[in-house]
């Protein structure tokens, strides 16, 4: 499976980092929605679900936690803990989300608004339409 994970250019200076977010600049799509995450216990897991079409990017801009990415034929374990890397998350990827860092802060980029019909909660029926591709 193909794991894009994109570098994110930092303005380093004796101040700090600074990183900018640019829809088709350095984030391949329109960003129509912004979300984030912290407080996450680590005992949990979250995610348990793919998107017929949603693309995102995540980022953990502090802390880390783990990813599992599954296309339906292979499952890839990812360690998001870099505040300048964006991990995409294309459609029809079954994503688990687990191992959360006390201070884990997760902002997420989606290229659509919220619409719950755009979610397979089901892993069974995410393999069968993956089958069917
Ligand atoms: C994803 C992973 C990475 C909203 O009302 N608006 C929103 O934009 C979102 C994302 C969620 N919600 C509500 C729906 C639930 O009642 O917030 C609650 C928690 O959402 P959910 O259980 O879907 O959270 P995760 O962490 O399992 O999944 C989220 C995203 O939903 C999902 O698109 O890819 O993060």
């Amino acid at each position: 499976m193909n794991i894009n994970i994109i570098p994110l250019q930092t303005h380093g200076d004796d101040r700090g980092n600074l990183v900018s977010l640019e829809e088709t600049n350095n984030i391949p799509f329109s960003i129509k929605r912004v979300y984030y995450m912290y407080d996450t216990r680590n005992d949990t897991r979250r995610g348990f679900h793919a998107h017929k079409k949603l693309k995102q990017l995540v980022i953990a801009l502090k802390g880390t936690c783990r990813f599992v990415l599954d296309d339906g034929k292979e499952r890839v374990e990812v360690v998001l803990d870099n505040p300048a890397q964006g991990l995409l998350l294309d459609s029809l990827i079954w994503r688990e989300m687990y191992d959360f860092s006390d201070d884990c802060v997760l902002v997420v980029l989606a290229d659509s608004h919220y619409d719950e019909n755009d979610y397979i909660r089901n892993y069974d029926d995410f393999l069968k339409l993956v089958s069917e591709l």
